[in-house]
């Protein structure tokens, strides 16, 4: 069956329950339950989610990847790369604390950051994103599914903008090839070792990833934004304590759960 278009007014209702959610930290069932979601409009329910931040004061600090790896595919039982949106409201500087309270059932993933030093035109064709980036860093995201116990569909994960719920950058270096280094994370007394092989076999190739679904999905990508080119390895539970990653060559990151 093909799901038929949504209006503005049932984008918004459905942006709504998962704004709220965030902010109640709360959990909801799938939206999948209630209506049949294209994924254009999944996007476009992300696109609602996000301006509610934007409303309120906040801006856009980057975007993201999700599903580069086949453990996090695996993980989650979906098959394509998603795309959602880093506002600064979820950024924590490195070494800083995180109040767990602000979340649902969080989880935190190893990530590779890149940082973008210029604008990309989406219609030039000819654009090459890999020019355009400067920097890149080990990074950590905390991710927050809206759903309850992390159930959800391939187009209910993009509308809950890919679970984005915080990221902490580690220190950033001068771009260099990161495309078979050894990750290693540990929070909440649990380790998960890897390497940034896992993400689309080189992290470099998420950046072209983005950009493709950044051309379809009209997903802004500027100067300064920052890039998470998604995890390496499936995600842990964060419980309080420091969390920490490291990675073979860029140096480490860490955040302190609290509770
Ligand atoms: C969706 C977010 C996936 C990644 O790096 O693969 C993601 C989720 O797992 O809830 O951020
Ligand atoms: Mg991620």
């Amino acid at each position: 069956m093909v799901a038929k278009t949504l209006t503005s007014n049932e984008i918004d209702i459905l942006a709504g329950r998962l704004h709220n959610a965030r902010v109640e930290v709360l959990d909801i069932p799938s939206l999948a339950d209630d209506v049949e979601i294209h994924i254009d409009d999944a996007y476009r329910i992300q696109e609602a989610l996000v301006s509610r931040y934007l409303d309120r004061g906040h801006a856009i600090a980057g975007v993201k990847l999700g599903f580069t790896s086949k453990a996090k595919m695996a993980q989650m039982g979906v098959s394509d790369v998603i795309v959602g949106r880093l506002v600064d409201a979820m950024r924590v500087d490195d070494g800083d604390r995180l109040e767990l309270q602000r979340f649902i059932h969080p989880k935190i993933e190893p990530e590779i950051a890149y940082r973008l030093s210029r604008d990309i035109d989406l219609d030039d064709t000819t654009a090459d994103i890999e020019s355009c980036v400067d920097a890149v860093a080990p990074a950590m995201e905390i991710i927050d599914s809206r759903y309850r116990d992390f159930r959800f569909t391939y187009t209910d994960v993009v509308a809950d903008n890919t679970s984005a719920a915080a990221y902490v950058i580690g220190p950033w270096q001068s771009l260099r090839t990161v495309g078979d280094l050894s990750v290693r994370l540990e929070a909440g007394g649990q380790a998960v070792e890897g390497s940034t092989a896992a993400i689309l076999d080189d992290p470099v190739n998420a950046l072209h990833a983005l950009l493709d679904v950044s051309r379809r999905r009209r997903i802004p990508l500027r100067a300064g934004h920052v890039i998470l080119a998604g995890a390496a390895t499936a995600a842990i539970p964060l419980t309080a304590g420091v969390a920490r990653c490291e990675i073979e060559g860029l140096g480490s990151v860490t955040v302190e759960a609290v509770s």
